[in-house]
């Protein structure tokens, strides 16, 4: 314990330990483990790179920066090869069959932006019954399981701020149906934040101000909670990666899949057009014949309004962050023997309350505290054979981040609804939609009974009462 203390003091940090001794003798031992946890040298480093540099932004990423090429829809371009598309639904549908493929949820952020207190897995998001996101995806993976035949395992990585609320949803809602030993849980690493001057900040007297390491700490903590020995023994060997905010992804794609397989990939991709320059969604592009992702507020103006010859977006293919993952791909990444293939950190700058060494509470009105964050889309470039498949925005991707306006529930509610219609409409029910494809009632498709348009069709047919789609009807 002294040893720690005076490790703190030799790295400038002793302030963390300004009130031990007014502390119970628990939470001396909480903060002494938390204390422990922490690589002092690595949080030295990274505010001298990242804050006293200035944040500095590596301009030279800049040069040479291309727009990533990437397989398109058929009818999308004019090389689009649609038997390419038959071929990989094809292996993906077989690959599913034989159970090598595992879900993976990122659920370990804060949903600050939502407003909502808990985790954001547990937010209500469906049109009628209000379920929430966990449960969608987990009827997602049901259906999955019930359709290829094979119990598909379920990862779920969660933080220190909200791993016991999650685990305990879950055991209330008796797993929304899964067997309890297919869903996997474990926690990300954290780091703490600091000031402007590189002081570890305490949230309570006791506290260190910690925060999870970014959807990019999934790859070391697959490794170190064993996740990864896990799947190894259950014949698992692709990760199919979403993030929690996503209701309308499909969590298990056959044809994503097929891709990742027919190109030998180690980490594959989807992206959508980007809905405007502005779309707050990373960007792939290539350097040095490396692919990667560029986050939004990383590309300057000029690149992110710059137009091609058709008068189309040059940097359009924006990033929606639903990837495949091999295991062995983790395993090398995560596991940190490849120095040369490690994760950056990035910087946030964040409103951070704070207890200072005479023990006063600050709640500051301003951004006070940095963050040191990794992304999961920097594993790209140490990737062999990345692959990055265009998909169906309105099939994959509506995310709920904020409150109101863009990408909010009501945007998330309607799109679900849209899906529903062209569902409907495409298995011969007479359902009439407004310009923009909504139905003018609410009404709502269990996972369960159908997944995509084709299954809704069967389902449909083979109903021997057909209900009348009316407000408030659930498909289950
Ligand atoms: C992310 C992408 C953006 C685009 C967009 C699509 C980044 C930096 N940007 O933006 O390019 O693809 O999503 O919706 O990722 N999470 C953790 N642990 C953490 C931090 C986040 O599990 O420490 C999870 C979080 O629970 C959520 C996901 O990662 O499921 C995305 O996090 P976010 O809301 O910070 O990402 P966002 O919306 O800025």
């Amino acid at each position: 314990m002294i040893d720690l203390r005076s490790h703190y003091e030799a790295h400038g940090q002793g302030h963390v330990f300004a009130h031990f001794d007014s502390l119970s003798t628990t939470e001396q031992q909480a903060l002494l483990e938390q204390a422990a946890a922490i690589d002092l040298s690595e949080i030295a480093s990274l505010y001298e790179s990242l804050v006293k540099g200035g944040g500095a932004k590596d301009d030279s990423l800049l040069e040479d920066l291309e727009p990533a090429d990437y397989i398109p829809l058929p009818g999308h371009r004019e090389d689009a090869n649609a038997s390419l598309w038959r071929d990989a639904v094809l292996k993906g549908e077989a690959a599913l069959r034989t159970g090598r493929v595992a879900a993976f949820t990122v659920a370990g952020g804060q949903g600050t932006r939502l407003g909502f207190e808990g985790p954001k897995g547990t937010y209500g998001v469906t049109p009628v019954l209000n379920k929430s996101l966990f449960q969608v995806f987990a009827e997602k993976i049901l259906a999955a399981s019930k359709i290829y035949g094979r119990p598909v395992p379920w990862y779920l990585m969660t933080s220190v701020l909200n791993h016991e609320e999650t685990v305990s949803f879950f055991e209330r809602h008796d797993y929304f149906g899964l067997k309890a030993e297919r869903v996997h849980f474990f926690t990300q690493g954290f780091m703490p934040a600091v000031d402007a001057e590189g002081r570890i900040l305490m949230s309570g007297k006791g506290e260190i101000a910690l925060s999870p390491d970014g959807h990019g700490g999934a790859l070391r903590a697959l490794v170190r909670s064993g996740s990864i020995r896990q799947m190894e023994a259950d014949g698992v060997d692709i990760l199919s990666y979403f993030q929690v905010d996503n209701p309308l992804v499909r969590c298990l794609d056959p044809t994503f899949i097929g891709f990742h397989l027919m190109n030998e990939s180690e980490l594959s991709s989807k992206m959508v057009p980007k809905a405007y320059p502005g779309e707050k969604v990373g960007v792939f592009c290539e350097k040095d014949g490396k692919t990667l992702v560029m986050e939004y507020s990383d590309l300057p103006p000029e690149l992110t309004n710059a137009t091609g010859p058709e008068g189309k977006l040059r940097f359009r293919a924006g990033s929606i962050a639903i990837h495949l993952f091999n295991r062995d791909f983790i395993d090398r990444i995560g596991g940190g023997d490849d120095e040369g293939a490690r994760l950056p950190f990035h910087l946030a700058h964040k409103k951070v309350p704070y207890v200072d060494a005479s023990g006063t509470r600050h709640e500051p009105e301003t951004p006070n505290a940095y963050k040191f964050e990794m992304f999961v889309f920097d594993a790209l470039p140490f990737a062999r054979n990345p692959v990055v498949i265009e998909t169906e925005r309105s099939d994959d991707f509506s995310p709920v981040k904020n409150a109101e306006g863009v990408d909010s529930p009501r945007t998330c509610r309607d799109d679900q609804l849209r899906q529903f219609s062209r569902w409907a409409q495409a298995a011969g029910i007479d359902l009439r939609t407004d310009e923009t494809g909504l139905p003018p009632f609410t009404f709502e498709v269990s996972p369960l009974f159908a997944d995509n348009a084709s299954r809704f069709k069967k389902a449909w047919d083979a109903l021997p009462h057909k209900p009348v789609l009316t407000d408030g009807l659930v498909l289950v």
